[in-house]
């Protein structure tokens, strides 16, 4: 069994940072060794001396190859994987959509035969239901059975991925009873769609539309709606993409209450907001997401939200659309502009730079963008710790590196970057995917296929 041995570094755990060596054999962490241990049949050696070393980032909320609005996501498992390990990110949970008339398993098959042989770091998935009935209800059971237990609902988007009052209800009531966790897109599709028409109908096109037809207070109030149907279910709550305070709120409330509620926010959120949607020259359709970037009031109250743990978990929500190609389907109407942003590969060095800024510690760093991400998905301690027996996967991070993010040297399939210009300090020297050295040197040393499936347990968070 090759043994590799990584020197020198400043371990970084949710508890907080500690020195340590990290003795790796095979594709697990052996042991966590008091600095400059000796030892002996050690094949490589890594010297972190300088460095952090913490467990690989898990982004849980990616889309690789997803359709939507009539488009394809444009990174597929190869390329979105590999980019996510450029940027330290060794797991990811991407979202099966179940397509209205199809059921939940054969959505699953569908997904695994995109991802699988294809993946240079690991990779779980939750489902997207669009179709809740009778049939759908039973699968989730099937879902849970095969490593797939938490699932993702819309109040958004009538027609299309969005479910009712009375079908959220269900579906929730089912989690409730099966051990699965409810994640809610939380806007109230049915007001936006009116606003948006009347947008439209009085000629306003451009993307900044998007956001002023999607205001915060919608946001807010499909999250507290979402908060009341899970109370009267019993059906733990997890909030994907939050961006508004009033949104917040509403989790800080039920939070405060001791209800099983939890959120997670975007790197768009923290540092984008509508101006970037108003850019001129239909520039803003890069920055077309939903919820939509807000007004940059709202990103203190994020950060923090990320320090009192009201915001446990921080994803990418990975969605990126090429803004020669996809964006354009919108150029005339708002509306058709695919939605989604790219972000897998720089999540890490963002939140870094919150450290960097004051606005976050080391260990919420580590915290919100691998521990709790592995408790919330039933990955814990097999990822997002490094201990001995956990997986071996393990960033080493160089917190005095600068760089500056662009689309001309991003590893991203996409021809534009959301954060393009911006100097951050802080980047990945070196990341392990199972023991294997995947980046190193400047150099990706991994291959497509080293990523295995991973088979998850329920929420880990709860009573
Ligand atoms: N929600 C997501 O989580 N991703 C892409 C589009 C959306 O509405
Ligand atoms: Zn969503
Ligand atoms: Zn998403």
């Amino acid at each position: 069994m090759s043994r590799t041995l990584i020197h020198g570094g400043t371990v970084l755990a949710a508890s907080g940072p500690f020195a340590a060596d990290v003795l790796v054999e095979g594709e697990t962490i052996a042991a966590l060794l008091q600095p400059g241990t000796e030892l002996g049949g050690v094949e490589e050696r890594i010297d972190a001396r300088g460095k952090y070393v913490l467990p690989g980032g898990i982004d849980a909320h990616t889309h690789m190859e997803m359709p939507f609005g009539g488009a394809f996501a444009v990174d597929t498992f190869e390329t979105g994987t590999r980019a996510a390990a450029w940027g330290g990110t060794t797991t990811i949970i991407d979202f099966p959509k179940q397509e209205k008339g199809t059921g939940l398993e054969s959505t699953l098959d569908a997904w695994h035969a995109k991802a699988e042989g294809q993946c240079a770091i690991d990779y779980g998935f939750h489902m997207i239901l669009s179709d809740v009935n009778d049939g759908t209800l039973k699968e989730m059971r099937t879902c849970l059975d095969r490593g797939v237990n938490s699932f993702k609902l819309f109040m958004a988007y009538p027609g299309a991925l969005y479910s009712t009052d009375g079908e959220i209800l269900r579906a929730m009531d089912t989690a409730a009873e099966i051990g699965g966790l409810i994640m809610m897109h939380a806007e109230n599709g049915i007001a936006i769609d009116e606003l948006a028409a009347k947008a439209l109908a009085s000629g306003r096109t451009e993307p900044v539309q998007h956001g002023l037809t999607r205001p915060p207070e919608l946001e807010g109030e499909a999250t507290s709606r979402a908060i009341r149907l899970a109370e009267v279910t019993r059906a733990p709550l997890y909030i994907v993409h939050l961006s508004a305070h009033q949104a917040l709120e509403a989790v800080s409330e039920a939070r405060d209450a001791g209800r099983d509620v939890f959120a997670e926010t975007c790197p768009q959120y923290l540092y984008l907001s509508i101006e970037d949607l108003a850019r001129p020259d239909f520039e803003g359709a890069k920055y077309v997401a939903s919820p939509p970037l807000r007004e940059k009031s709202h990103q203190p109250s994020l950060w923090k939200g990320l320090r009192t743990n009201d915001l446990s978990v921080v994803s990418t929500d990975h969605c990126p659309f090429c803004f020669n190609e996809e964006k354009q389907l919108g150029r005339e109407d708002f509306t058709k502009i695919p939605n989604g942003i790219p972000g897998v590969e720089h999540r890490m060095d963002l939140l870094h730079q919150g450290v960097v800024a004051g606005e976050l510690s080391l260990a919420r760093w580590v915290d919100t963008c691998a521990t709790t991400p592995a408790r919330m998905f039933g990955l814990y301690p097999k990822k997002g710790v490094l201990a001995p027996g956990s997986d071996a996967d393990i960033v080493v991070y160089d917190p005095a590196a600068e760089q500056v993010l662009s689309v001309n040297t991003h590893h991203m399939n996409v021809d534009y970057s959301a954060y393009e210009g911006m100097r951050v300090t802080g980047r990945v020297d070196t990341v392990l995917s199972r023991g294997s050295v995947v980046i190193s040197g400047g150099e990706f040393r991994g291959r497509k296929g080293h990523g295995k499936f991973l088979s998850r347990d329920s929420c880990q968070l709860l009573r």
